[in-house]
């Protein structure tokens, strides 16, 4: 069985670490890479991290993952709230999904309270930095054993 999972990011992400730590903490992509891949090891599990600043790369990767992924972790950032595209490409995927944020956005701005996503999420981790990825992907394992 396939045990690739997709860890999709959405726009502005690229600069986690090195803008707004105040927000989102002092690590960057490549550290949740890192991170991921590690603990990807350790549960058996392959991690692919991608991210994009466009709403259609990332609907391109989703599709991609119908044959390439096993699961996939999304944080979509801003598309979250915007986005009925990406739900109706999770939609199309027919593996486990979660989303995480790594800010607690029910405690931000009403505009971020709600997320398309979520209509399509089998699980949400929000405000635990970082670590909602880690998190999410031993979810994950557990959701896949
Ligand atoms: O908390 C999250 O993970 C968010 O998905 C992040 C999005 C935001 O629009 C969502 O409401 C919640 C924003 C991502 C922007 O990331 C940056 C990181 C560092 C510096 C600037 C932007």
């Amino acid at each position: 069985m396939n045990r690739r999972i997709y860890i999709l990011n959405g726009p502005n992400l690229n600069l986690l670490g090195k803008r707004q730590p105040e927000i989102y903490g002092h690590d960057t992509l490549a550290d949740v890479e890192r991170d991921c891949a590690a603990l990807g090891a350790e549960l058996g599990l392959e991690t692919a991290l991608f991210q994009s600043n466009h709403e259609g790369d990332i609907i391109d990767r989703i599709h991609e993952a119908r044959d390439q992924a096993a699961g996939i972790i999304i944080n979509p950032a801003a598309y979250t709230h915007t986005s009925v595209a990406i739900l109706d490409a999770l939609n199309a995927f027919d593996g486990p999904v979660l989303e995480v944020h790594i800010s607690n956005v029910h405690k931000r701005e009403s505009f971020r309270h709600h997320s398309y996503v979520s209509l399509r999420a089998d699980g949400v981790i929000a405000g635990f930095g970082v670590q909602g990825y880690t998190l999410a992907l031993r979810r994950m394992a557990t959701l896949l054993a």
